[in-house]
Parts: C-alpha cells; sequence; structure tokens
C-alpha cells in the first residue's frame, strides 16, 4: 500500500468516554495506543493518520483523560487511552485512570493488538513493564513505538532500538512464542509512518 493511499487517513473521531459503560460496541477490530502520559502517544495518532489535529496533544502531561476513539473503516478502530504515570496528578485521579486502563484491557474481546508509546530517551519504564507483563501473560501482541527519535542522533536511536529488543528478549519473551515488535518513530520528523502501517494493517485486517 503506497503511503498516500493508507485506510488511515480516512479516520475520524468517535468519541470519548470515562467510563465502560460508554465503550462503543465490542466488535471488528480494535488496537489500543497506550504508555507513559506525554510520551507522544495523541501525536503518533495524528502522524500515522496524518490528520493534524485528530487527536489532541498537549504540553502539559495528562491531557488525556479519557479513552478516545477514532474510526478508521466499518468496526476497525483505535483507541487513544489515557497516560500513566504523571507525578503530579492527585492520587486518586491516577488510580482512576490506571483501573480505567485495565479494565479496558481486560473486557475488550475485540482488542487486537497494544501499541505501547515510549519516549525514547526513557524506554521500558516500571509501569510499562507492568504493562508489558500483563500483555506477556494474556498473549496480547504488542508493538513498542519508540517515539520522539528525533531527540537522539541516528547512532543513538538505533542503540536504543537495539537495546530494547534485547531486553524484551531476556525478560519478556525468553521463549520467542509471543508477539512483539519495535521501531523508532517520530511525530516531528514523520519518520517511522510506514513501519507503523504494516504493523496496524496486520492487526486491523488491511492486508
Ligand atoms: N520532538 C518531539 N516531540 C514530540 C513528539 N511526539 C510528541 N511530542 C511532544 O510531546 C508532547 C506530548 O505529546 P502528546 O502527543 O500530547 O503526548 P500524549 O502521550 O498523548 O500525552 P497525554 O495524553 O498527556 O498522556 C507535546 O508537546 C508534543 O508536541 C516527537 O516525535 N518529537
Ligand atoms: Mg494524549
Amino acid at each position: 500500500m503506497s503511503d498516500q493511499n493508507h485506510p488511515y487517513r480516512r479516520a475520524t473521531f468517535m468519541l470519548s468516554v470515562a467510563s465502560l459503560s460508554q465503550l462503543p460496541v465490542d466488535e471488528g477490530a480494535e488496537v489500543a495506543i497506550v504508555g507513559r502520559s506525554n510520551a507522544g502517544k495523541s501525536s503518533a495518532i495524528n502522524t500515522i493518520t496524518g490528520i493534524n489535529a485528530l487527536a489532541r496533544t498537549s504540553k502539559t502531561p495528562g491531557r488525556t483523560q479519557q479513552i478516545n476513539f477514532f474510526e478508521i473503516a466499518d468496526e476497525r478502530r483505535l483507541a487513544d487511552l489515557p497516560g500513566y504515570g504523571y507525578a503530579k496528578v492527585p492520587l486518586r485521579t491516577k488510580q482512576k485512570w490506571m483501573k480505567l486502563i485495565e479494565d479496558y484491557l481486560q473486557r475488550r474481546q475485540s482488542l487486537r493488538g497494544l501499541i505501547i508509546v515510549m519516549d525514547c530517551r526513557r524506554p521500558l519504564q516500571e509501569l510499562d513493564c507492568q504493562l508489558l507483563a500483563w500483555c506477556c501473560a494474556a498473549k496480547m501482541p504488542v508493538h513498542l513505538l519508540l517515539t520522539k527519535a528525533d531527540k537522539l542522533s541516528r547512532g543513538g536511536a538505533a542503540n536504543v532500538l537495539q537495546e530494547v529488543r534485547k531486553e524484551i528478549k531476556e525478560h519478556f519473551n525468553a521463549s520467542g512464542e509471543l508477539a512483539i515488535s519495535a521501531q523508532l518513530f517520530s511525530s516531528l520528523k514523520k519518520t517511522g509512518i510506514s513501519e507503523a502501517h504494516t504493523c496496524l494493517d496486520g492487526w486491523l485486517n488491511f492486508r
């Protein structure tokens, strides 16, 4: 599929939910974008779809406090989850978000995979690892998007990618039976888009 003609450019905002009783019908295929607060999740959605203001981004961490759904095609969705781990929000709010994320992950039948977005300067933080461990236990496919790659030199970014792949192999996927992939990405420089599309194409059945 050529870069200009990908299905993601037809994405539209569906709805925003603050509780799981409001989730869209659990049918078809869905991919969730998760990660630490301020990692660049919403920016990645905009870059992947090529639609600038589709998902709201912010310099203030903790901007996305609800689950935002985007429809790519009939019964194919992306879900932008609230970021976890932001230190400055009150504990109760933090717990509420974490619970929303966990409940969503546990009950969502149409979930085909998780894109875990990590700032490539701070990959595999504690909560990322907790989430990865959960995915391994649930045999949920994961794609690690190491974003803000523009903040590192080319060689530095390549090293991070290599390190992350090594960590995954050693600590999370020793048997090699799980589908965990990783890539570099930059919303600023618009790099890594086609690699991300290839992953989504597989999960959302666009092949
Ligand atoms: N240099 C650079 N900055 C980025 C990149 N992606 C995101 N940012 C910046 O990082 C900040 C956070 O981006 P968001 O996309 O809002 O992050 P988020 O993960 O959705 O944040 P929450 O919704 O608060 O959890 C913004 O100031 C973005 O402009 C990138 O690839 N490169
Ligand atoms: Mg966001």
